[in-house]
């Protein structure tokens, strides 16, 4: 029996391992070697050896999951339900076993057995079930409602295939498949026993039932759902919950009629059908229409989930009248929305709830957070699709509709564009449903993501729903679990501020400010420098391993790594790039300031302008690599395959971190606030938590620049497009001029005429008109990157003043704004925590 004793104790570096503990851990990895592997040490593989490990952990994990889980069912406590289509996790290995605080003594026993940690911890493929940061904010909010002792279940999909893996031949992106499961998962637990049928088309018959408008639906084709859980467990291992993702399989795997008569292929065609909707993750940045599959992934994991979950319920209350006391279910943007008409359903129909009754439970319990306000990505779905695969929720779509749009008549008697606004059907092309304004009708509580982006969410796509349902819309900015993004991935600097600012800084990020005092401190800088030196050494050494690029680690490194889109303007990055280039050519003996551009990030595999701006990053790094006259002061880097595990390495090592999308489109970001986090200074536009980093951060510790969102409103409205800027800019009319003249592209000068074509005219993403100011904020960095002193305070300020961006305190405001459910007390905060925000 694992001792459970040794959980939650986090030894100090350097202290020494329990004698007891270590013979415990080591005896318990040769176990699993033997009796669940089949190997013995002699003739195990690393990857052996690392499923051992991770099964030995995994065991002291489920203890503690299930005496939570018990505990929180006798309490009768409410539960949070996440539902999400993705859960970018990345590796489980390092960051379970700093929670649980056995890093040390695994770490030994391993030593012990003569295999090295850090060896295993590379054998994990990273669980990449998501696009980017809304997959990834999922991963960390998991990890901060386990910290917080909030009893929750997230729900989604367990995909065959994540996030396809990124190869860069000559400069291009392939993309290959993601097979992250075929050496076996050791983190899940499959539980073929909970399972749960999911249906799609046939027809609806009404009854008549004292005017309750129940229906029972006749479904055409059902599938199974099969649960597969993983826990996830909290700082200090004091709490654990589950993530539970579906999977697909036909509940008649094989038909023996059509078998028996020959068609062996043909006898496992529904099988196949079933298993098609848990095989692959769906790119995020690419239009919706008309993708039939994607429509069945909505609905199955929605559907199993809420069966789940009303179980639950049921098996403890013995009635849904109470759902909403008990069950807080929280939709990760419009991918779950179907959960309002599926709620209904689910009252009305099989629970024989009255209309009115069972909308006040489901709006009581359901909430939705809004990720982005880009038109081109707010979900709609075809009403022809919708009725073909889910008549019943078609006709519950409209009855909401119709109550709605009384509601909207009733206040604005007459005014048909308000009601063809707020209605939940588009009319304008062919007739479609509106996900967005399902769930913002559905739900108690509709929540942007940064400040900015909660209020342009009232001022624009949301403007006419927020009157019809004032005080709906709150913000909640998003947030980092410090564990992951600073312990895990930056440990040297985690030593130093345990040292600095004291063990407590670990459960209590407020006391970060305790560095506050120290950031002019000669010895404390070289100290912080040291750390940040070494983590560039461990980049470099990737760079040259992965790319054969040599890179100085006494440079400054400069960050952009993010997917690949136009409004986060990678385009602005490399064009400055190339300026900069053309200017170390012109005056090579200047005292340039040596600079290493970092790059990474995936484009969606139909985007070919993203797919173009990657091959240009590559192709201008290619030259300026091995341009003597430049003699190493600029050097340019893709990292191909960007996932959680390269952040991991990137992040720690960054002095600049890019965050430069064009203001007013960029929700939150969450990448600015790891780098932030990690001492790195921003150069970014007025957009999405930008604005609030630099409120805590100070104005003085930050480099902001370009036009604010109401001047590219206006801009836009104006329709003025780039002559002017580039007029004015010789600069930037030389550096277009290169890229459109074939300059880095002798092989086939047309290559990339789009991309100057795009910048010289509509400039819709405003990568001209900012470039001034851009390429100004960038002289300015080389300016205080002369000065190290005075660079390395804002840096340790940037780290001080970061608390605010811990998900512990995102998590916090949903269980006590949106939730309501009651969470672990937080520590009591510092001093100057209590006055607010860090000055200048
Ligand atoms: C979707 C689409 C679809 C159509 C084409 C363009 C496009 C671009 C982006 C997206 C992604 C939308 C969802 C998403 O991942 N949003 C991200 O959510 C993060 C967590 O809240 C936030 O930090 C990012 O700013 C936001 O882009």
């Amino acid at each position: 029996m694992p001792d459970q004793a040794f959980t939650g104790t986090h030894p100090s570096p350097g202290q020494p391992v329990d004698e007891l503990a270590l013979a415990e851990i080591k005896g318990a990895i040769l176990g699993k070697l033997r009796l669940a592997i089949g190997k013995d040490a002699g003739m195990a593989t690393r990857h052996d050896w690392y499923m051992a490990t991770a099964l030995a952990l995994r065991d002291r994990i489920v203890h503690r999951w299930l005496s939570v889980e018990k505990q929180s069912y006798d309490a009768g406590r409410k539960r949070v339900y996440y539902l999400s289509l993705e859960f970018l996790i990345g590796r489980l290995f390092t960051d379970a076993l700093n929670n649980m605080g056995l890093m040390p003594v695994f770490e030994a026993a391993l030593g012990d057995l003569g295999v090295g940690l850090s060896d295993l911890r590379k054998c994990e493929p990273d669980a990449a079930l998501g696009n980017g940061g809304l997959g990834r904010l999922a991963a960390c909010f998991m990890e901060s409602m386990a910290t917080l002792s909030i009893p929750a279940i997230g729900y989604g999909i367990r995909y065959h295939f994540g996030l396809f893996r990124q190869i860069i031949s000559h400069g291009w992106q392939q993309e290959y498949p993601d097979e992250w499961l075929r050496l076996g998962n050791p983190w899940e637990l499959q539980r073929p026993e909970v399972v749960y049928l999911v249906h799609f088309g046939g027809s609806v018959e009404h009854v008549d039932d004292k005017g309750r408008d129940r229906a029972i639906w006749h479904p055409g084709e059902t599938v199974q759902a099969m649960a597969y859980d993983t826990p996830i467990v909290g700082w200090r291992g004091q709490y654990v919950n589950a993530l539970r993702l579906w999977s697909a399989q036909s509940p008649d795997p094989l038909n023996l009629d059509v078998f028996n008569s020959g068609d062996y292929l043909g006898a496992s065609a529904e099988q196949a059908r079933a298993e098609a909707i848990c095989k692959f993750l769906y790119p995020n940045d690419e239009s919706p229409a008309g993708r039939e599959l994607r429509l069945r992934q909505e609905y199955f994991f929605v559907s199993a989930s809420l069966q789940d979950l009303v179980k639950r319920h049921l098996s403890s209350d013995g009635q849904l009248r109470s759902l909403a006391m008990k069950a807080a279910v929280q939709l990760n943007d419009t991918h779950p929305s179907l959960a309002v008409a599926e709620l209904m359903r689910i009252l009305v129909d099989l629970h024989n709830f009255r209309w009115e009754e069972a909308w006040k439970i489901t709006v009581a319990t359901l909430s939705y957070t809004n990720h982005t306000l880009l038109p081109e990505a707010l979900e709609t779905w075809p009403v022809e699709l919708f009725e073909r695969l889910l008549p019943r929720h078609l006709e519950i779509i409209y009855r909401i509709n119709s109550i709605h749009l009384a509601l909207a008549e009733a206040r604005y008697p007459g005014d048909i564009d308000f009601r063809a606004s707020v209605s939940l059907i588009d009319e304008r092309s062919g007739r479609r449903v509106r996900m967005g304004q399902l769930a913002f009708v559905g739900c108690h509580r509709i929540n942007g993501v940064s400040a900015m982006h909660s209020e342009l969410m009232q001022d624009t796509v949301f403007h006419d729903l927020h009157h019809l349902y004032p005080g709906r819309i709150t913000n909640k900015t998003n947030g980092i679990t410090f564990r992951r993004w600073l312990m895990v991935a930056n440990p040297k600097l985690t030593e130093l501020l345990r040292e600095i600012c004291g063990e407590a800084v670990l459960d209590d990020p407020s006391r970060l400010e305790l560095l506050e005092a120290r950031a002019s401190d000669h010895a404390f800088q070289q100290q912080f420098r040291k750390v940040k030196h070494h983590n560039k050494t461990m980049l470099a050494r990737l760079i040259s391993e992965r790319l054969d690029v040599l890179v100085d680690p006494a440079a400054l490194f400069d960050v952009q790594i993010k997917r690949i889109h136009e409004y986060k303007r990678q385009l602005l990055n490399i064009l400055e790039a190339i300026a900069l280039y053309q200017a170390i050519r012109d005056e090579p003996q200047k005292d340039w300031v040596p600079r290493v551009k970092i790059f990474a990030g995936k484009a969606a595999a139909s985007y070919r302008f993203a797919k173009l701006i990657i091959k240009l990053i590559n192709d201008v790094a290619a030259i300026v690599n091995n341009d003597p006259v430049v003699a190493g002061r600029l050097k340019i880097v893709f990292l191909p395959d960007y996932n959680v595990s390269l952040a991991e390495v990137i992040i720690p090592a960054a002095d600049l971190s890019e965050q430069i999308s064009t203001a007013g489109m960029e929700a939150s970001g969450t990448g600015n606030m790891k780098l932030a986090l990690n001492g790195a200074i921003t150069i970014g536009t007025l957009d999405g938590a930008n604005i609030e980093i630099r409120d805590h951060v100070g104005a003085d510790n930050i480099a902001i620049f370009g036009m604010e969102a109401m001047d590219v409103t206006v801009r836009r409205k104006q329709g003025l497009d780039a002559t002017d800027a580039i007029r004015r800019s010789p600069r930037l009319s030389r550096a277009i001029n290169a890229i459109g003249a074939g300059a880095f592209s002798p092989d086939d000068p047309d290559r990339f005429a789009s991309i100057a074509h795009a910048l010289r005219n509509l400039d819709y993403y405003m990568v001209s008109a900012d470039f001034d100011s851009y390429h100004a904020a960038q002289r300015g960095i080389d300016a205080r990157w002369q000065v190290q002193p005075a660079w390395t305070r804002a840096s340790i300020l940037n780290v001080a003043r970061m608390a605010f961006f811990s998900s512990d305190r995102t998590i916090r405001e949903y269980a006590e704004e949106i939730w309501n459910v009651p969470v672990r007390p937080a520590p009591t905060p510092t001093l100057s925590a209590q006055r607010g925000l860090a000055g200048g």
